[in-house]
């Protein structure tokens, strides 16, 4: 495949921007070779700027669940756009997207909007600290919550892929506040409760992981963080970054039946424009200013063409309940289509999938957190990867991602990438990977 416009757009890129692109994960620094610049996209078809197209399985990584350039979306942000492209006011549109969201998932009084995850999930652990008066967290190892420094501490996603362990600029006075834990490992969180008694504000989890490649929650392990967080006055906040309004319309508390405290957002809410938000219990979410002091602000929050870009994707989950359903079945059909073709190959393999979220590990154990995510076969991962490209299919240039799967997905492009993997197992078998 012809990439050279590509590269020629990377090399000019790191003139002027911190290794060429805006955030790390698409450098491909760990599946390595020339990132692909994209030009356009149209359903679930990424064009790059050598017109060569791709089969999208990151769908933005998250936010794109409709397809790319949903003609509803496009055409409320150019009818938006025209009134202006921001006020720096209250307008009646963010409260229909605040009641719509309350709406839709479960256990949110009230909703901040933000202009991204990371701010999201910072402001959601702020406001868990000036509301139990009480500084340290418990994250899980593998999980990443946005670049907020009090997150930085054994986190998934780019710092996996890029094997950070120590963040420089994170202070030890916010990473002793940090605890990070095994993910799925409830006797350790029992355990660093019991040691740090009255000390611990928040417990924030990944409910369906998606930052070490997928991973799924262990059967009662986030039951067992609701129980302890109930008993231990601790606040239990579901990130909901990937899950929300992608595993359900209620995300993941609908999908798994456990209840959040404070919930975080971002991606899908969005529908491709920069938006987070938080948003939980009345009785926490009053501390937020201006009603209450924990102080919280944004420029751009509420945004008018985020709203309405935001607003436009939810309403029509919401409305067709039925995505959901063939967003299932569709992530169903490539797992088990793939799970057919390796298993002939007789490489070790592990697939994990709930919903629309799936990722493929070379694995000859279960994937169930982040030291088994580490230990699979990365470098035939990245095989994979280039293989899949270099054939026209966009897979996540990371094993420590998720693949997402949108509306716009086709059975032919699901058979396509069925039939690559077939092709990619010969070539394993015949060593010629
Ligand atoms: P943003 O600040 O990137 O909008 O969201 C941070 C965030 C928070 N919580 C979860 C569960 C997330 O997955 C994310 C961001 N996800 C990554 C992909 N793993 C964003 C891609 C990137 O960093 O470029």
């Amino acid at each position: 495949m012809n990439i050279i416009s590509s590269e020629k757009l990377f090399l000019r890129a790191q003139h002027s921007i911190p290794g060429g692109v805006n955030s790390p994960v698409r450098a491909f620094k760990s599946v390595g070779g020339t990132p692909v610049f994209m030009e356009k996209a149209r359903g679930s078809y990424l064009y790059d700027a050598d017109g060569n197209k791709y089969i999208d399985y990151i769908s933005s990584w998250g936010p794109m669940i409709l397809g790319h350039a949903h003609k509803p979306v496009i055409k409320a942000i150019q009818k938006y756009a025209a009134y202006s492209t921001s006020f720096g006011a209250p307008t009646e549109l963010e409260i229909k997207m605040a009641e719509l969201i309350i709406g839709m998932a479960p256990n949110v009084d009230l909703i901040r909007m933000v202009s991204s995850g990371t701010e999201a999930c910072m402001s959601a652990v702020r406001l868990a600290r000036g509301y139990t008066g009480r500084n340290k967290i418990i994250k899980f190892e593998g999980n990443y919550h946005g670049h907020a420094d009090t997150f930085l501490v054994k986190a998934g996603s780019g710092m996996a892929t890029l094997n950070i362990q120590v963040v420089p600029g994170v202070t030890a006075g916010v990473s002793n506040d940090t605890l990070s834990i095994p993910y799925n490992n409830m006797a350790a969180v029992i355990h660093a409760v019991a040691q740090h008694k009255n000390e611990i504000a928040a417990i924030i989890v990944e409910p369906v992981a998606g930052n070490m490649g997928c991973v799924l929650p262990a059967p009662d392990f986030l039951e067992g963080l609701r129980k302890i967080c109930t008993e231990e006055n601790i606040v239990l906040i579901f990130d909901e970054v990937m899950t929300g309004f992608r595993l359900a319309a209620g995300g993941a508390q609908e999908r798994l039946g456990v209840d959040a405290d404070l919930v975080t957002f971002g991606k899908v809410i969005g529908g491709g424009l920069p938006v987070g938000a938080f948003g939980g219990k009345r009785s926490i979410m009053e501390h937020i200013a201006p009603l209450g002091s924990v102080y919280q602000a944004g420029t751009l929050s509420g945004n008018p063409l985020a709203m309405i870009a935001g607003y436009t994707t939810l309403k029509e989950l919401k409305n067709k309940p039925e995505i959901y359903l063939s967003l299932d079945a569709k992530a169903t059909y490539l797992r088990e289509g793939i799970d057919k073709v390796l298993t002939k190959s007789g490489v070790p393999f592990v697939i994990n999938q709930l919903g629309s979220m799936i990722s493929v590990h070379f694995s000859k154990q279960p994937v169930t957190n982040f030291d088994q995510a580490s230990a699979c076969n990365i470098p035939l991962f990245n095989k994979l990867f280039h293989f899949m490209l270099s054939n026209g299919v966009y897979l996540p240039p990371s094993a420590y991602e998720s693949w997402f799967l949108n509306d716009a997905l086709s059975y032919a492009d699901i058979d396509k990438t069925i039939s690559l993997f077939k092709k990619f197992s010969k070539q394993y078998l015949q060593n010629d990977l």
